[in-house]
């Protein structure tokens, strides 16, 4: 095998490693899947992720990677000319490794963790009020990055992958007027990722169905 093979779903986390790919020029083949439906597609996507998320990436090795924010430093190593990230002696650098957790270990999970508040065994009406709750405080957390968020970049005059992040994490809920309502500058730099020509396809395809 000497392509990756990059196990994603529509709109979903995926998106953000498959962009990184056309940006990187990388070899790969995406393989979407309804990764929550129970059949062989999710059972497979067990053995690789016993999380079973997308992004889930396999290697030109074989090997498996998973995290996006894993991910994406190896692109960005792997691909330098692409510029995922500013490099280790760049003044930009700290920000990245600071704004990449921040979106991971913060932003994302409150996604993650409210999509099917039914996983958490909650009566309804609980689930629902921790899903409108949880809501609300990412919204919050973008703020955040909004305040310090550059232009035309995140990071200022250069590209980076958090760009991307910002990109498709924009249409997650509460979708993206709600979004471009609270951040307006983040948003801003999702509109540039989405005029790029690099991008522009890929970004259509995954929310062609989002309002
Ligand atoms: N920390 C992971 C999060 C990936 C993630 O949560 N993906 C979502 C789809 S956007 C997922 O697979 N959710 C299913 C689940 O957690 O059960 C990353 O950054 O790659």
């Amino acid at each position: 095998m000497s392509k990756y093979v990059l196990i994603g779903s529509e709109g979903c986390g995926s998106a953000i490693v498959e962009l990184a790919m056309l940006k990187a020029g990388a070899q790969f083949e995406l393989h979407e899947i309804p990764y929550l439906q129970p059949g062989a597609e999710r059972d497979r996507l067990l053995e690789l992720n016993p999380l079973g998320q997308v992004p889930t990436l396999i290697m030109p090795d074989g090997n498996v990677m998973t995290e996006s924010a894993a991910i994406i430093p190896h692109l960005a190593d792997v691909f330098a000319d692409a510029q995922l990230a500013p490099a280790p002696n760049a003044p930009q650098r700290t920000a990245f490794l600071r704004w990449l957790l921040y979106i991971v270990s913060e932003i994302y999970p409150t996604t993650t963790f409210s999509d099917d508040p039914a996983r958490w065994q909650l009566p309804e009406a609980i689930g629902k009020a921790y899903k409108v709750t949880v809501d609300e405080y990412r919204m919050t957390l973008w703020g955040h990055m909004e305040e310090v968020a550059d232009a035309p970049y995140f990071l200022g005059e250069n590209f980076s992958a958090i760009d991307l992040y910002v990109a498709v994490m924009c249409h997650w809920r509460p979708g993206k007027k709600a979004f471009a309502r609270h951040c307006p500058k983040l948003t801003q730099i999702a509109e540039t990722i989405a005029g790029d020509p690099i991008f522009r396809g890929a970004l259509k395809r995954n929310f062609a169905s989002w309002p």
